[in-house]
């Protein structure tokens, strides 16, 4: 209910609903302390004004109830910790995807932009070669070679799902820390240069989502929005996995590849 009033994007992962769970308790509990201690604020106000006290008292408070509150408070600060904070993450450890029908996508952040990189139908993805690093266009952001695995590889600007396949997507960084974000998926990221760190979901909603950076990057930190587009799984195999058929020999699979938005 407060996660609606407080416009949370439409959510559109499996997993999302713990994370939406545990958002709209922990906004309830925030809800409650701040209209707790408000009140007590203003309480104080009255009670312990000039007029009501013309004397400053040298004793204070003698009764233990803000003790007993503050007390309160750890406690149910725990119970949502252990309760519900790690029993998510350990949801998340445990249900790491590893069937054969897991979707593999590289995402690498550059200023300012993402290239998302598919292995294509061999299901492998190529290697990178430094003397093709450009600016000029995703696939020369990271300077994806074309011998071996990667003649097959498909590169975007923008990332493309099947509905209910899980998906992991190796997060990482050409220069600078940013921050691979899908609010719908209820999932982020950091992207960070030299590590590859995988994220995992899978999307239950067809569609098109935002994809935001979320660590400021740099002047052009803005212009990283991106569409995370999610299709029926037919649609996804014919485009990015060779339609399903059997991966032909590297060197004499087409290049499929195309470049840019
Ligand atoms: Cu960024």
């Amino acid at each position: 209910m407060i996660n609606e009033a407080l416009g949370l994007p439409e959510l559109a992962s499996e997993h999302g609903q713990l994370v939406d769970q545990m958002m709209e308790l922990l906004n309830w509990f925030i809800a409650i302390l701040l209209v707790g201690w408000s009140t007590f604020f203003v309480f104080c106000l009255f009670r312990f004004n000039r007029k009501a006290n013309p004397k400053a008292s040298y004793i204070g408070v003698r009764s233990h109830a803000s003790s007993h509150l503050e007390i309160g408070v750890v406690l149910v600060e725990a119970i949502l910790l252990l309760g519900f904070a790690f029993r998510l993450w350990g949801e998340r450890v445990d249900n790491y995807p590893t069937g054969d029908d897991t979707v593999r996508v590289r995402a690498i952040g550059y200023q300012f932009g993402w290239a998302l990189h598919y292995p294509g139908p061999d299901g492998k993805f190529g290697e990178f070669d430094f003397n093709k690093v450009s600016g000029a266009s995703p696939e020369a952001q990271i300077g994806l070679s074309r011998e071996g695995h990667g003649a097959d590889d498909i590169i975007r600007g923008q990332l493309t799902l099947p509905k209910g396949r899980p998906a992991i997507v190796y997060v990482t960084s050409k220069d600078v820390i940013h921050n691979f974000a899908i609010k719908s998926m209820r999932i982020a990221q950091d992207a960070i240069p030299g590590m590859e760190v995988p994220m995992w979901f899978t999307p239950i909603k067809e569609g098109d989502f935002d994809i935001v950076c979320g660590q400021l990057c740099g002047s052009g930190h803005a212009a990283m929005a991106g569409i995370l587009t999610v299709v029926p799984n037919e649609k996804f195999v014919a485009e990015f996995e060779g339609g399903g058929k059997e991966a032909a020999p590297a060197a004499t699979t087409e290049v499929v590849a195309t470049v840019g938005n």
